[in-house]
């Protein structure tokens, strides 16, 4: 493996303890930048006075991290507004939240610019550059405007908006042709690649090939689907330690013999919480027999607070599930039990074992992981339910959860019902079909695949099963 160079906005490098509570993404992403000797370099989280380009390196359990401060007007430009309040809302379909600002366009550019000024100095010709998400799609334009000729691959997280929706953004044409400046993009799903694709054709007259390559304004890059999984053996091992153990059984006994249906996300609008409760809401109205015995737990840790929209959704889940609750609720009995903190990862691990439901209903989600974590910490004798939206990307591999219409209030409580009561030789068979692929499709395989493209490789080289993978017709 040549030497790897990851880029994101933010950092997760492990801790002194290890991985213990490493996302999933940065388990597999130190693994690779150990084993190539890698650079991991993003924005450190801090605010600077003024913006120096100073690069503060720390190694920990073998992973070097390369991390810059931040003035407080790129931060408000580049990360709260263009990023969070511009590029987040569109990609999700959410062009009633979107704001388009110029001072928010000039704050991205200026900081994929100061990226590409204080990173170039660190790359060296024959190194790999893998650039993450939404908030650095210029930065591989930028790279290559400094001399950068390595091999270069863009992966993004989370959906790619439809033409239509794209257009609304003023500067969409620039965005996409930035992109040319990479090698290989990555998308979770055929249909972000899809309407990327469209896009490229209608609006650049791109040409596509059969083996997904893109040629535009004298650029070739290759536009793949690359789907991340979870680290499903970490996982595995995480619902067996003490901690999830502990947590499972503390579950189990609080429920008093209730079953338990469980919600874990950042509380984001993408999530589809609001749409979550009221489907819960339906099925507590239709199914008056199942009163005092389920109750939904939802975790939802606040993220970007500092944007409004965030703001609003909190008031509007506070004012929810206390109507809800104040509805159904008896002196021994709460049917939502809504908790706005987060939890170490083992012990997220043995909540989800205890659940007998996972609910994963987002409005849009670029792939989706909790809904594979929740399978992975399942009792495989008697695993519990997924219920899974349509409009996750994860239910292009999942088809054996009951997928659901998040809109639906009574998709959703029909979902539940089904749920609720299925026999457990069905749970079985679902669960056994999800966990296959889990783990097959695993985050190392994602890794793998996607590091193996930008090297110009192909997906099916690095072990992959390639029928749902590779190059877009
Ligand atoms: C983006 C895309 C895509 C949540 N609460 C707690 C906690 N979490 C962890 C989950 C999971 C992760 O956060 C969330 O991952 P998701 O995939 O569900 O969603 P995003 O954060 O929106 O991620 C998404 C992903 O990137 C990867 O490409 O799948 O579509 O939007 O791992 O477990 N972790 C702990 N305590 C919590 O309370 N420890």
């Amino acid at each position: 493996m040549n030497r790897l160079i990851v880029v994101s906005n933010r950092v997760q490098p492990p801790s002194g303890q290890g991985t213990a509570n490493q996302g999933g993404l940065a388990v597999a992403l130190s693994a690779a930048l150990r084993e190539s000797n890698g650079v991991w370099f993003g924005w450190s989280g801090e605010e600077t006075e003024t913006f120096t380009g100073q690069i503060q390196f720390q190694k920990a359990a073998g992973v070097t991290t390369a991390t810059i401060d931040l003035e407080n007007q790129d931060i408000e430009e580049y990360y709260n507004g263009y990023a969070n309040r511009t590029l987040w809302p569109l990609f999700h379909y959410r062009i009633d939240l979107a704001e388009f600002q110029r001072g928010f366009a000039g704050g991205y550019e200026r900081v994929n610019a100061r990226f590409a000024d204080t990173l170039t100095p660190l790359v060296t010709p024959e190194d790999v550059v893998w650039v993450n998400d939404y908030h650095l799609i210029p930065l591989g334009r930028e790279l290559r405007n400094r001399g950068c000729a390595n091999r270069m691959g863009f992966f993004l997280h989370i959906p790619w908006p439809p033409m239509r929706l794209l257009l609304s953004l003023p500067s969409h044409r620039e965005l996409v042709e930035s992109l040319f400046a990479y090698d290989v993009i990555g998308f979770h799903t055929r249909d972000w690649l899809d309407s990327f694709l469209h896009y490229a054709r209608e609006q650049l007259e791109a040409e596509v090939a059969e083996d997904g390559t893109v040629r535009y304004a004298g650029r070739s890059l290759r536009a793949i689907v690359c789907p991340i999984g979870i680290d499903s053996q970490e996982f595995i091992a995480a619902t067996q330690s003490e901690a999830a153990v502990r947590m499972q059984e503390t579950m189990e006994r609080s429920a008093g013999g209730r079953q338990m249906i469980v919600g874990v996300d950042r509380l984001d609008y993408s999530k589809g919480l609001q749409e979550r409760f009221l489907g819960y809401e339906r099925f507590l109205a239709s199914n008056a027999d199942q009163h005092q015995k389920v109750f939904l737990l939802q975790i939802a840790p606040p993220s970007r607070g500092e944007v409004q929209s965030y703001q609003e959704i909190r008031a509007s889940l506070d004012a929810l599930s206390g109507r809800i609750n104040g509805e159904y609720a008896s002196a021994e009995w709460v049917p939502i039990r809504y908790v706005n903190k987060g939890y170490p990862r083992d012990q997220l691990a043995g909540i989800y074992r205890a659940a007998k439901v996972g609910l994963v209903t987002p409005l849009r989600d670029g792939m989706n992981l909790v809904a594979k974590e929740y399978i992975a910490a399942q009792d495989p004798e008697d695993p519990g339910v997924l219920i899974l939206s349509h409009f996750a990307g994860a239910a292009a591999q999942m088809s054996e959860a009951l997928l659901v219409n998040p809109y639906s209030a009574e998709d959703v409580a029909d979902a539940l019902s089904v749920a609720l009561a299925m026999p457990r030789e069905e749970r079985i068979r679902r669960w056994r079909a999800l966990m296959e692929g889990v783990c097959r499709e695993d985050v190392m395989w994602w890794l793998r695949c996607f590091v193996t493209s930008i090297e110009g490789g192909e997906c099916g080289d690095a072990g992959a099963p390639d029928q749902e993978l590779g190059a877009a017709a």
